[in-house]
């Protein structure tokens, strides 16, 4: 048991899955952004205690159109091709499925609106 004091936790770490021997954490892991705040995790959020760091970066560009910037433009490919008619849906769930729910529908459109104003 280690000594109390800085950075220490007592928490459940919360590893995926522990019988696995996978200690990847859970979304939900205290050790998430918990370690040293002036290390950085290469999705550059603060590190994270443990092995295997916790990606919190976004799977899903939503650079639909592959222009290197994400707009409107990207919103009517989504509608166009992704809504109105799926010509290939797995690269429609690459590009714009923003919330990961393995649709692409009009929440993922509020998603990257809200992206682009909030940029
Ligand atoms: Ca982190
Ligand atoms: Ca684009
Ligand atoms: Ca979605």
């Amino acid at each position: 048991m280690p000594e109390p004091g800085t950075g220490n936790i007592y928490s459940d770490p919360l590893f995926t899955e522990l019988s696995l021997l996978d200690f990847s954490l859970n979304i939900d892991s205290p050790c998430i952004d918990a370690g040293d705040p002036f290390e950085f995790d290469p999705d550059d959020t603060v590190c994270d205690i443990g092995a295997i760091f916790f990606s919190q970066e976004v799977q899903q560009s939503g650079d639909c159109n592959e222009d290197g910037w994400i707009n409107v433009m990207d919103i009517v490919v989504l509608i166009n091709s992704c809504i109105l008619a799926v010509d290939n849906l797995e690269d429609c769930i690459t590009c714009g499925d923003m919330n990961s729910d393995e649709t692409v529908d009009v929440l993922d459109i509020i998603i990257i609106l809200n992206w682009i104003i909030s940029e």
